[in-house]
């Protein structure tokens, strides 16, 4: 009998992925997953909103081979807290193959941040969407985008759109890069060219350290599987304006999916719609990730 019991509305990740018929590039990252426990060896934070399904690193790095990547960023997600011990067992077990991305309190010490770049942590996620987080007041996390940016760290901020304008400022002041997960999270339904998807591109725009990763068609797609169709454009063009701002990663096992579980195969196999050149796919893939995350070395 395990600690933790999944909550029951919650979907296991998918557990006969297909196998893409594109190719990644040599080096190519997956630069958005996760690890979940297994709850048995590292619990899950007694304050979270949800219980997930284990994905424990074993079945993530076998994912990674099959699909056909070279390397893993792995971002805490909310289920674990501010305690990073399963990200960093993970790290530790990668053979150097994966960094990752923490979450962590304001009165961390300064050994303990050593601690985790010597383990391979390369950012810290601020984490804005009130159903996952009781989010920390952008006054408290002042102090530790200050403490991280000594270390050469970056910022990953997730939000959902129709908070940006009460975040705006607050982003657009950080100083280190800042990678926004999920395009800011838009309502794919509305038109591409209106007010709320405009404003995440100003912040783009006016930006340079701002980035951002084109994925999660799976939960931003209101048509839905197997196309995701209105998911590519809003991908697209971001890969277009900012090609050496963008990142891609499956988000296995994707956390507190409810209507279905993608195939991560498909997945892989939608890149070429969202980056159609051969030199955009290198730089969503290889160049830019490997700029951000093994900067110091593979
Ligand atoms: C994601 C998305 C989600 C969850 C988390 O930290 C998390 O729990 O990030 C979500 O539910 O949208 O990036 O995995």
């Amino acid at each position: 009998m395990t600690k933790f019991q999944k909550d029951a509305n919650w979907l296991d990740f998918h557990s006969n992925p297909s196998k893409p018929a594109f190719t990644p590039p040599p080096g190519a990252v997956d630069a958005h997953c996760h690890v979940f426990g297994p709850g048995d060896d590292f619990p899950y934070s007694p304050t979270r909103k949800y219980t997930p399904c284990d994905g424990p690193k074993e079945t993530l790095f076998e994912l990674r081979d099959y699909l056909g990547f070279e390397r893993n960023v792995i971002v805490q997600a909310s289920c674990h807290g501010t305690d990073n011990s399963a990200l960093i067992d993970a790290l530790i077990h990668s053979d150097g193959k994966a960094r990752g991305v923490a979450v962590v309190s304001p009165d961390i010490s300064d050994a303990e941040l050593a601690d985790m770049h010597s383990a391979g942590v390369r950012g810290v996620r601020f984490n804005f969407v009130k159903r996952l987080v009781n989010p920390v007041p952008p006054e408290e996390l002042k102090s530790v985008a200050k403490r991280i940016a000594k270390l050469g760290w970056h910022i990953v901020i997730y939000f959902e759109a129709p908070d940006l304008p009460e975040y705006y400022d607050f982003f657009a002041s950080l100083n280190t890069i800042v990678v926004v997960d999920h395009m800011g999270r838009p309502d794919c339904s509305k038109p591409i060219n209106g007010e709320e998807f405009e404003l995440f591109l100003k912040l783009l725009r006016e930006n340079n350290n701002i980035w951002t990763k084109v994925t999660c068609p799976e939960r931003l797609s209101l048509r839905g599987p197997p196309d995701y169709v209105d998911f590519i454009p809003f991908a697209t063009r971001l890969v277009e304006l900012f090609p050496s701002r963008v990142l891609w990663g499956t988000d296995w096992p994707h956390p507190n999916m409810k209507s279905h579980m993608p195939d991560d195969g498909h997945l892989v196999d939608m890149i070429p719609l969202v980056a159609p050149t051969a030199e955009l796919q290198r730089k969503l893939l290889v160049d830019n990730p490997l700029r951000l995350y093994w900067a110091g070395g593979i």
